[in-house]
């Protein structure tokens, strides 16, 4: 049943000469490498394929930090390291990873256009490290009431829902601008946007900077609600951030504000770290969540079905 991926192995990112001998090794009792392993299972080993390694995005990423815990608190993930690198790679991995129809585990989130391009599954997570159902929350600087009420109001009337946000990121997947996409769904949920705008008046170049983090969710949202403020007259910056930054900017009032407030897991530490000192305008989006996401033609399904490293 499992077979010793070459291929797959000379690409693997990180690895050492050591491992390969080591995979060697491992074949020369005369079996096939670890498909019976000592796991409870009995399953192919996955995890000897996957190199003992979760794909995982930016290293800022809360979904990141809590792979990072799931290695430390579940005993079968020992030996196992959450590999950085980017939303964008993460996601050119997964897509040869199943093309190939090799075993892969990635940081994986909803709402994300993954789950509509491939059949993908969230590992069950017993321990809970990464937390339960999230909102997306919109953050502004303090005293944006008052200096700005028009961006204000429009940033606090934002409020989608993960089918809308899909959309646009699969128009992103497909080749898409991200700034047409936006307008592309704007002109397709104009009473959505009207509910957004209600009230708010025409501005003369009110000048907005809105930042976010490179992530497919928040490249979506982000560009949504810089174009609606547009349309409205505002003069907006979009500004590609990390995760700490990105908090840090709008509490310390250099920035207007972000929708990129997951919470209260994924993003539990900033917002305690930074509440104080900026203005929380509450969901913007029901519904989220994070998690380890694998392919369903892979037989584990849970964090606890992964084999420790030898
Ligand atoms: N994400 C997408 C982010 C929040 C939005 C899940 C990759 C994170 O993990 O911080």
């Amino acid at each position: 049943m499992f077979k010793f991926d070459w291929k797959r192995l000379s690409m693997a990112a990180g690895l050492s000469l050591t491992l390969i001998a080591a995979g060697c090794g491992s074949d020369e009792g005369g079996e096939t490498s670890g498909s019976e392993g000592e796991g409870s299972s009995g399953e192919a080993n996955y995890s000897e394929e996957m190199n003992y390694e979760i794909t995982g995005i930016e290293a800022g990423a809360g979904v990141v930090a809590a792979a990072q815990t799931a290695t430390e608190e579940y005993e079968n993930l020992a030996g196992w390291e959450v590999a950085t690198s980017s939303s964008g790679a993460m996601a050119t991995a997964l897509g040869e990873a199943i093309e190939n129809e090799e075993p892969i585990a990635v940081t994986g989130w909803t709402p994300h256009w993954m789950f509509a391009k491939y059949d993908l599954k969230y590992l069950e997570d017993p321990k809970e490290v990464f937390g339960g159902e999230e909102q997306i929350k919109t953050m502004v600087r303090q005293g944006l009431e008052d200096e700005k009420p028009n961006a204000y109001k429009l940033l606090d009337q934002f409020s989608w829902t993960p089918a809308d946000m899909e959309k646009v990121m699969l128009d992103i997947t497909d080749g898409a601008e991200p700034a047409e996409a936006a307008k592309t769904w704007i002109e397709e949920n104009e009473d959505k946007v009207s509910e957004w705008t209600d009230g708010v008046e025409d501005v003369d170049g009110t000048e907005v900077e809105l930042v976010y983090v490179n992530w497919d969710s928040e490249i979506a949202s982000t560009n949504v609600v810089a174009e609606v403020m547009k349309q409205k007259g505002f003069d907006v910056t979009i500004t590609p951030l990390d995760n700490g930054p990105m908090w840090e900017s709008v509490a310390e009032g250099e920035v207007t504000g972000m929708v990129a407030a997951w919470l209260p897991g994924t993003h539990g530490d900033l917002y305690e770290q930074h509440k104080d000192n900026l203005e929380d305008l509450g969901a913007n989006l029901e519904g989220a969540k994070i998690g380890l996401v694998v392919p369903k033609y892979m037989d584990v399904d849970s964090i606890e079905d992964l084999q420790p490293a030898e």
